[in-house]
């Protein structure tokens, strides 16, 4: 069996009745909503806090009940993907392109669970490039600054345009070189004109893990 859908499945069990339950983007949490929603029609109560339009728009197609991060004080827990994760559950999101709303719907949550296929789990982060989201005014000169940071910069495209997220920004996708991950996020966090970045570190509380053949957690 497919290890995404193997994980996608299992974390859906943990939503409880009555739950706020944020919902995250990309191919592997994509079975959770879907597991979620065979269990709305079966008589669970939650209400969805989707982290991008993808996500709204399969939720409500699986019919899950949906409400907006405004209008949601906390998420009991939030069930997303990731694209790399290290051993002490830190990770690289973004290659999805949602990594804004994700990490604010995930800042907003009481419990944060990732869903990956066991090629996600790595010893140390940055194989995967690291997507930072950038205002598109000006991005050039961040460019350059990455450039000249040895960080090998290169602008996210989609059918020939730069990419825009649901925020309206671009994404940047750079080397992750430095060993100390909470150093480099920090430095990105203080460039004028970086938006967010998919280091997402001391956010996720449990990884489920699908080999295709069992789940890990
Ligand atoms: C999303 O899930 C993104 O942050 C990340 O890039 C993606 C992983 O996607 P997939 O589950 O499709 O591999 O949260």
């Amino acid at each position: 069996m497919d290890g995404k859908k193997m994980a996608g499945e299992k974390a859906a069990e943990l939503v409880e009745d009555g739950m706020i339950v944020g919902l995250g983007t990309g191919s592997t949490v994509y079975y959770t909503i879907k597991k979620l929603g065979e269990r709305v029609q079966s008589g669970l109560h939650i209400t969805g806090v989707p982290t991008s339009r993808a996500t709204e728009k399969l939720a409500r197609e699986c019919g899950i009940p949906i409400a907006d991060l405004n209008d949601t004080a906390q998420m009991d827990v939030t069930i997303d993907g990731a694209d790399e994760v290290d051993p002490s559950l830190n990770g690289i999101k973004g290659g999805g392109g949602a990594l804004l709303f994700e990490k604010l719907v995930a800042k907003a949550s009481k419990r944060n669970i990732w869903v990956v296929d066991s090629r996600k789990m790595v010893q140390q982060l940055g194989a995967f490039p690291l997507p930072v989201e950038v205002v598109p005014f000006g991005y050039k000169h961040l460019m350059k600054t990455f450039e000249r940071e040895g960080l090998n910069p290169v602008l996210r495209m989609k059918e020939g345009r730069p990419y825009v997220t649901d925020g309206g920004h671009y994404i940047v996708d750079i080397k992750l070189k430095s060993p100390d991950i909470g150093a480099f996020g920090a430095w990105l966090d203080g460039y004028t004109g970086v938006v967010e970045h998919g280091l997402f570190l001391g956010i996720c509380d449990l990884v489920v893990i699908g080999d295709g053949s069992k789940v890990y957690t």
